[in-house]
């Protein structure tokens, strides 16, 4: 098939890719000329080392070509961001954009998948009606929502072995959609109709923002009853039926913080507990501010240093990530930040290029992500280079008591046994 992919990012690159590898004749089109620029010379955006592989295959091949114009094809996929607006309501207008800019080529018989995230209704509700206002008659064309499911850090492997759920708008649309993917997905393909479809993807990223929610709420009621969350998440977990996700800085990345408020925004009375365990995964900043002043007096332009800049472990990404609100809350504290990440790219507020720059006459080390490579950080190495010893770490990722013996206060997320006394009395509370 010939197949226009609209969209280079994340989901839409290895998209094209795969389906460029599995023999189809592929178009990959992004608005950004310098993204265009970028592929054509070679160079992928995405630092997975499969992707790369896959994307550099399907250049070579001459499969996958790059276009600066949408070219006419007969399947198309919409692979573009659908972030939160700034007043907290979905953009759409990158589908709604999109979907204008493949009409003109719509002759009759196309297929046309959107893979973008989007609140459920969509299809119907804003994609159609670009449709019907281009000049395109829908029933002419077969029209499904296909979500992507990848995780960032396993996208190849996911993209391959994941199922799919394929909407479509009729379900004739959802059967002519399948035979698209069929030429790459292993996982079994799950056909329904699209509004269903669009839910089952947000209830999924939903599922683990409630569920992080909790394991962030147990973090701070342990603190509080003086036990360890870790021990009691972990024990908890023992039950056949219980699987509690992990406590951390705040949920980043462009997807789980963001879907939930799909459902949030357009339903606000039946989605209390999804609006709660947002409030909840929101704060944690805070809190892990307030750890850190319960030892470091704020006001008094201290330095931090933070370890982690991306919203997970081991990814580039730093969409969302919990240190752009760390450092956000720290300077409104009065503190000096300095954020250090060999890895991530795009942070906001910058980062200092060593581990030396981040410590060196620092008050306190903040582990916010736990990229693999910070597991070698020796502590009785940076420690001397500290003005005062503390580690608060966020994900339970170092070992308390390596860090203890080189003289640091270690302070984990969730871990309120009575071990560390305060070294300064907190002079206010967040
Ligand atoms: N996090 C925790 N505790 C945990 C797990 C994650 O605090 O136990 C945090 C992470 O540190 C990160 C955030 O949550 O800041 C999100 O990370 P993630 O690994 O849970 O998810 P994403 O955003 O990388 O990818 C999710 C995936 N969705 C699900 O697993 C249901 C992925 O499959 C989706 O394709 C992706 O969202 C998407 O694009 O929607």
């Amino acid at each position: 098939m010939e197949v226009t992919v609209v969209g280079l990012g994340y989901i839409g690159l290895p998209t094209a890719a795969m389906l460029a590898n599995a023999g189809h004749r592929v178009f990959g089109y992004d608005v950004s000329p310098g993204l265009r620029a970028q592929l054509r010379a070679g160079a992928t955006h995405i630092a997975e080392a499969e992707v790369q592989e896959i994307v550099g295959q399907a250049l070579a091949s001459g499969n996958l070509t790059i276009v600066d114009d949408l070219a006419a094809a007969q399947a198309y996929i919409i692979c573009v961001p659908t972030p939160n607006a700034p007043d907290g309501r979905p953009d759409l207008s990158y589908v709604q954009a999109a979907s204008k800019a493949i009409a003109p080529a719509l002759r009759g018989g196309e297929l046309v998948i959107v893979e973008s995230t989007v609140p459920p209704g969509t299809l119907d509700r804003v994609v159609v009606p670009a449709m019907r206002a281009a000049g395109v008659d829908p029933d002419s064309i077969f029209l499904a929502h296909c979500p992507e499911r990848v995780i960032p850090g396993a996208i190849v492997r996911e993209l391959r072995e994941n199922d799919r759920i394929i909407g479509g708008r009729r379900p004739e649309d959802a059967h002519r959609a399948k035979t698209l993917y069929a030429s790459f997905v292993r996982g079994e393909m799950h056909e329904t109709d699209s509004t269903t479809a669009e839910l089952v993807k947000v209830v999924e990223n939903t599922f683990r923002d409630v569920n992080i929610a909790l394991a962030n709420e147990l973090a701070v009621l342990c603190e509080d009853l003086e036990v360890d969350a870790w021990e009691v998440i972990r024990l908890a977990n023992k039950h056949p039926r219980v699987n509690i996700l992990n406590p951390g800085p705040g949920v980043g990345g462009h997807c789980i913080p963001i879907d939930p408020q799909f459902l949030a925004d357009a339903h606000p009375f039946s989605t209390e507990l999804i609006q709660t365990a947002r409030r909840v995964n929101a704060r944690m900043p805070n809190h892990i501010v307030r750890r850190v002043r319960d030892h470091v007096p704020s006001g008094e332009h201290r330095k931090i240093a933070l370890l982690g800049a991306s919203y997970k472990a081991d990814v580039d990404d730093s969409r969302e990530s919990p240190s752009e609100k760390l450092v956000a809350l720290f300077e409104e504290h009065d503190y000096t930040t300095a954020v250090y990440d060999p890895i991530a790219r795009g942070f906001s507020h910058g980062l200092v290029p060593s581990l030396e720059a981040a410590v060196d006459g620092a008050d306190a080390v903040v582990l916010v992500v736990d990229h693999r490579i910070f597991k070698s950080i020796d502590p009785s190495a940076i420690g001397p280079r500290m003005r005062n010893r503390l580690l608060v770490d966020a994900r339970n990722f170092f070992d308390a008591a390596v860090w203890s013996a080189a003289g640091f206060t270690v302070e984990a997320l969730g871990d309120g046994r009575a071990r560390n006394k305060p070294m300064f009395v907190a002079n206010s509370h967040l």
